[in-house]
């Protein structure tokens, strides 16, 4: 059964335990050894930031950008694994601070277009059509310090640029409520649609939903799925999961709430998410406790999880669920479910 789906996830995953609060409690595992990981944890794809790939950069040229990201393709072609996406990291420079493609600087912006030009070169090198856009500083923390109405217009140009510059790749912008912000711009699932709709090519933009970002824009994961799904638009996920309106936790997928992830397990499967090659990426942290020898473990829980949600969704009695729909015993559906996750 598990042939049937890919999984993903980013080399941040496999990180050393720093929070703001207190610096990393756990050694760096360099590059290469991580990418050795990946098989032996049951995932064949590697989410990239374009810095993933190419460390530093901004200080490299065209030309030493795409050397470098075509060695990491051999690299990835040599550990049997393949490249899901990549996605421009706006949020650390310091002309990113005050947001990238909506920040007030036009020199800011500029660097915010030219540095996602390298991104799709670094897409190209590593052999994928998908970029992600996690608009991270597009919002702001104060609400006059920004028009909406001319960021909307910004996001919405710079996409355009992307779409232009390299016609064959697709984005999937992986809508958050907040956090580094205030607010954001494009908050949901239902924002991130409606922005391609008003781009040059709407076809090509979709959605990456996580589920801890929905859980934080209190929404449910697996209705946000169905509604990326109802237009054919999502195009990858962050499976985790999310304890409450609080930081974004990245736990483990199905840690916090087992019937939320059944739920997103059951719609994914139910409409053959996967069949179009998309692949069910995780977005994780290992807790800060866990020592180095054992911090891979929130990556291959999280995928065995899924496996065996999948196994509940299909096994699910769903004549009884249709017959309980029928009769309106939403009482009684209630406790079927509960009792098929409990191995009832
Ligand atoms: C943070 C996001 C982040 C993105 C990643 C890919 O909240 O989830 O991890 O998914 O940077 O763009
Ligand atoms: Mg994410």
């Amino acid at each position: 059964m598990s042939g049937e789906f890919r999984f993903s996830f980013g080399p941040w995953n496999i990180h050393e335990g720093a929070d703001p609060f207190g610096p990393a409690v756990r050694d760096s595992i360099e590059f290469g050894k991580k990418l050795k990981m990946y098989r032996q944890l049951g995932f064949e794809g590697v989410q990239f930031h374009d810095d993933d790939a190419v460390p530093g950069m901004d200080g490299l040229s065209g030309e030493q950008i795409i050397k470098k990201a075509k060695e990491v393709h051999s690299i990835l072609e040599s550990e049997g694994l393949v490249a899901e996406f990549v996605a421009p990291r706006l949020w650390e420079d310091a002309r990113t601070i005050d947001g990238a493609y909506t920040s007030n600087d036009p020199a800011c912006r500029e660097y915010a277009r030219q540095r996602t030009h390298r991104t799709l070169d670094i897409a190209n090198a590593l052999d994928t059509k998908l970029v992600v856009l996690w608009l991270a500083r597009e919002g702001t923390y104060l609400r006059e310090a920004k028009d909406s109405k001319v960021a909307v217009d910004r996001i919405v140009e710079a996409i355009n640029d992307m779409l232009a510059y390299n016609p064959e790749i697709k984005i999937a912008i992986e809508a958050k409520p907040n956090e580094p912000m205030d607010h954001t711009y494009i908050p949901t699932t239902g924002h991130a649609i409606a922005l391609g709709l008003l781009c040059d090519d709407p076809s090509r933009i979709g959605a990456n939903i996580e589920s801890a970002h929905a859980i934080l824009a209190g929404l449910d994961p697996s209705d946000e799925m169905g509604f990326a799904l109802a237009h054919k638009k999502l195009f990858s996920v962050h499976l985790n999961d999310q304890n409450g309106l609080k930081f974004d936790e990245d736990r483990t997928f199905g840690a916090v709430d087992l019937r939320r992830a059944f739920n997103q397990t059951r719609i994914l499967d139910q409409y053959d998410y996967g069949r179009g090659g998309e692949f069910v990426g995780l977005d994780v942290k290992a807790m800060r406790t866990q020592k180095l020898e054992v911090s891979t473990k929130h990556l291959s829980n999280s995928r065995t999880i899924f496996l065996r949600l999948v196994e509940l969704a299909r096994t699910l009695d769903k004549n009884k669920v249709e017959e309980l729909i029928g009769q309106r015993d939403y009482e009684e559906l209630d406790m079927l479910i509960i009792n098929h996750l409990m191995g009832k």
